[in-house]
């Protein structure tokens, strides 16, 4: 597998408990490097627009109002096989089902504030990439 680039959100249940840089170690010590990092907070219309693949979904509305409670920070993660090995280090989308030692098992309360996002394909991490960086951000 070649070197990938995956995008990355520390979402606002952890930030708001300071575990930034806790997340942030857990990528570190899985080989993964931070080639972009910024805090912000997102508007509604751009937590819509993100997340819009789930728009059709019950649980879209409570996601999205979520997603601008607290501020968040978004990071592009660089290394061999980054989009797998994030999926891997974030653990399942729910706490309960995530293995030992992974970010949802450790920090994530529940199915909704589960600490992290993590690009699933090449397709998205290219997507989300671009929906928050620009090019001069990116500083491998
Ligand atoms: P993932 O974040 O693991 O890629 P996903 O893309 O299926 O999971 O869903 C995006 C986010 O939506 C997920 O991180 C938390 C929220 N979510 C998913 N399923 C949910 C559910 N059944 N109830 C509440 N929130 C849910
Ligand atoms: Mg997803």
């Amino acid at each position: 597998m070649a070197i990938q680039r995956t995008f990355s959100i520390i979402k606002p249940d952890a930030t708001k408990r300071n575990l930034t840089g806790a997340i942030v170690a857990k990528f570190e010590e899985a080989g993964l490097r931070i080639v972009a990092s910024k805090r912000i907070q997102l508007t509604l219309a751009q937590a819509q627009q993100f997340y819009g693949v789930h728009s059709e979904r019950p649980f879209f509305g409570e996601l999205c109002e979520f997603m601008i409670s607290e501020p968040i920070v978004v990071q592009v993660l660089e290394g061999e096989d980054a989009i797998a090995k994030n999926r891997e280090v974030m653990g399942a989308t729910n706490p309960a089902d995530a293995a030992e030692g992974t970010i949802r098992k450790e920090f994530a309360l529940s199915i909704g504030e589960n600490s992290v996002h993590g690009s699933d394909a090449p397709e998205t991490a290219a997507e989300e990439i671009a929906f928050f960086f620009s090019g001069l951000e990116l500083v491998g």
